[in-house]
C-alpha cells in the first residue's frame, strides 16, 4: 500500500490483528483507532486528530513522547551491542549501570535486581524466587500468596492467578492453586460510619484473618500495589500499610510491593513505597522504568532475601531478554532525564496537588461525580447516579464507557474502569496542560450526565 487510509488500516487490523483486553466483535463493528505519532503529552491518530493522552500510553510514558535523550541512548546501544545474554556469567555495561542506579533510588536495603521484560514476568519471577527462598530456608510448605481483590499483577498464567481481577481469573477456568485474596480497602463503599483510620486498621486486619485461616506455615507472601491502579485507583486509608507490615512481620510472611504503576514518580516520590513508608522484601517494577519506550522490568530484592537465595544454588530462571542491553540503556537515560528535570519534585510539589485540587473542584460542581481518588499524578473520578444516596450506576448503564467515548471524540484519553474515569498523565504535564485536561473532562462529564438526565 503506498499511502494507506484509516479505512485500509482498519480492514487489515480486523483481518489479522487480535487485540488484548478487547471484544473482537465490538472492535470489528467499530473499526480500530490508529495512532500514528506523538509529542509531549499528545498523540495523533491517522485522521489527524490531536488527543491529550491522559493515560500516558498505558500508565507508562512518564517523561512524555519524543524525548531525544531516550532515542539517542537506544540508537547508541543498537550501534555498539544490540544484544548479548546475561545467562552464562557475562553482562553488558548498561545492565550493570542500571542495577547500580536502581540501588540508589529504591528504598533502603533493596540492592539486588533481576531483570525481565514486563510487569507480568516480574511477578512470575517474584513467585518463583519467593517459593525458592522458603525452600532454601527449609520451609517448603510456605507457598501461598495473598493478594487483594481488584489487584492487578499481570496477565501470564501465574500473574493472573496472583491478581484479583475477577473476569481475568474466570476467562480460562480455574486460577492456579496457592493464590488467595482479601478484599481491597475502599472507604467510600466499605467504610460505613467508621473513621478513615479505624477503617484502615480493620481493612488491614483482613490479612491477619486470612493468614490464620490458611495457617502461617503455608503463607509465603502478601503482595499489593502501594496504590491500586488498574483495578480502579484505590489509595490506602491512613495506617493501612503500617498495619499490613506489622502483620507480615508477626507471621513471618514476606511483603511484596508491586510498583509497576506507582514506581518512577507517579505518586510524587520515586516509589509508592516511599510515599506510604513501606519497607518491602521484594519490589517488582516496569512501565515507568523506561517510560514505555522499550519493554523492561526488574525485581528489587532486599539484602537479607538475596543472602538466602545466595545459599540456594543456581537461580534456574530467566528470559532471553532479561536485561536487554538496549532497554537498559533507555531506562538509564530515562532515569537521568527524570533527575535532571526534577520530575519527581514536579509531581510532588506542583502538578500532583494542582491536579487533585482541580478534580476536587470538578467533583463539587458535577452531579455525576461521587468521589475523587488517588495521589500525585494518578487519579480516579467515580461516576455516580445519585450523589446523596451514593447510588451507583449499573454495569448495563455503561456510564464510564460512554464518558470515555465522548472524551476521546473531544480530544482527551481517559481510561474507564468499572464506573470510574481514570487518569495517569505523563509526569511532564504542566499546569496549563492540566487546565486543558480538566476543561475537556468537564465537557465530557456534562455530556455524559445529560445522557442520564442528571
Ligand atoms: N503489576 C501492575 C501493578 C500493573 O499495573 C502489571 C503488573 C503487569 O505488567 P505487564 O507489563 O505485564 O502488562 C501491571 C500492568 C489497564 C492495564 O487496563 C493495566 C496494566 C496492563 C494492561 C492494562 O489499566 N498494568
Amino acid at each position: 500500500m503506498s499511502s494507506p487510509t484509516t479505512r485500509d488500516w482498519q480492514d487489515l487490523d480486523r483481518a489479522h490483528h487480535v487485540h488484548p483486553f478487547t471484544d473482537p466483535k465490538v472492535l470489528a463493528g467499530k473499526g480500530v483507532r490508529v495512532m500514528t505519532r506523538a509529542e509531549g503529552i499528545y498523540v495523533w491518530d491517522s485522521d489527524g486528530n490531536k488527543i491529550l493522552d491522559g493515560m500516558a500510553g498505558l500508565w507508562c510514558v512518564n517523561v512524555g513522547y519524543g524525548r531525544r535523550e531516550l532515542i539517542d541512548a537506544a540508537t547508541r546501544q543498537l550501534e555498539t551491542l544490540p544484544f548479548y545474554n546475561s545467562f552464562f556469567q557475562s553482562a553488558v555495561p548498561t545492565q550493570i549501570e542500571l542495577a547500580h542506579k536502581l540501588a540508589q533510588l529504591t528504598p533502603h536495603g533493596l540492592n539486588h535486581f533481576f531483570y525481565a521484560n514486563s510487569g507480568s514476568e516480574a511477578n512470575d519471577t517474584v513467585i518463583r524466587l519467593v517459593r525458592h527462598y522458603w525452600k532454601v530456608l527449609g520451609k517448603p510448605k510456605k507457598r501461598t500468596f495473598i493478594a487483594r481483590t481488584q489487584g492487578y499483577h499481570g496477565s501470564t498464567l501465574a500473574a493472573v492467578s496472583l491478581g484479583g481481577m475477577g473476569a481475568m481469573r474466570a476467562m480460562d477456568g480455574e486460577p492456579l492453586p496457592g493464590f488467595e485474596q482479601i478484599q481491597h480497602p475502599h472507604w467510600y463503599t466499605q467504610g460505613g460510619t467508621s473513621s478513615l483510620e479505624a477503617f484502615g486498621r480493620e481493612a488491614a486486619g483482613r490479612l491477619e484473618k486470612k493468614i490464620l485461616e490458611l495457617g502461617a506455615e503455608n503463607v509465603a507472601a502478601f503482595i499489593g500495589e502501594p496504590v491500586q491502579g488498574a483495578g480502579g485507583v484505590f489509595q490506602p486509608p491512613p495506617g493501612y500499610w503500617a498495619e499490613i507490615q506489622r502483620i507480615c512481620k508477626k507471621y513471618d510472611v514476606l511483603l511484596v510491593a508491586d510498583e509497576v504503576i506507582c514506581g518512577f514518580g507517579r505518586t510524587g516520590e520515586w516509589f509508592g513505597s516511599h510515599t506510604y513508608d513501606i519497607a518491602p522484601d521484594l519490589m517488582p517494577m516496569a512501565k515507568g522504568l523506561s517510560s514505555g519506550y522499550l519493554p523492561i522490568s526488574a525485581v528489587a530484592m532486599r539484602d537479607e532475601f538475596f543472602r538466602v537465595i545466595n545459599d540456594g544454588g543456581a537461580v534456574v530462571h530467566g528470559f532471553t531478554y532479561s536485561g536487554h542491553p538496549v532497554s537498559c540503556a533507555v531506562a538509564l537515560a530515562n532515569i537521568e532525564l527524570m533527575q535532571r528535570e526534577n520530575l519527581v519534585e514536579h509531581v510532588r510539589n506542583d502538578v500532583g496537588p494542582y491536579l487533585h485540587r482541580c478534580l476536587q473542584e470538578l467533583a463539587r460542581e458535577q452531579l455525576i461525580v461521587g468521589e475523587i481518588r488517588g495521589v500525585g499524578l494518578i487519579a480516579a473520578i467515580q461516576l455516580i447516579k445519585d450523589k446523596n444516596t451514593r447510588a451507583a450506576f449499573t454495569a448495563q448503564d455503561e456510564a464510564a464507557i460512554k464518558c470515555r467515548e465522548i472524551c476521546i471524540r473531544n480530544g482527551l484519553i481517559m481510561r474507564a474502569v468499572d464506573q470510574a474515569m481514570v487518569l495517569s498523565p505523563p509526569l511532564v504535564i504542566t499546569r496549563s496542560e492540566i487546565d486543558e485536561l480538566i476543561d475537556k473532562a468537564k465537557a465530557g462529564l456534562e455530556l455524559t450526565a445529560q445522557q442520564f438526565g442528571l
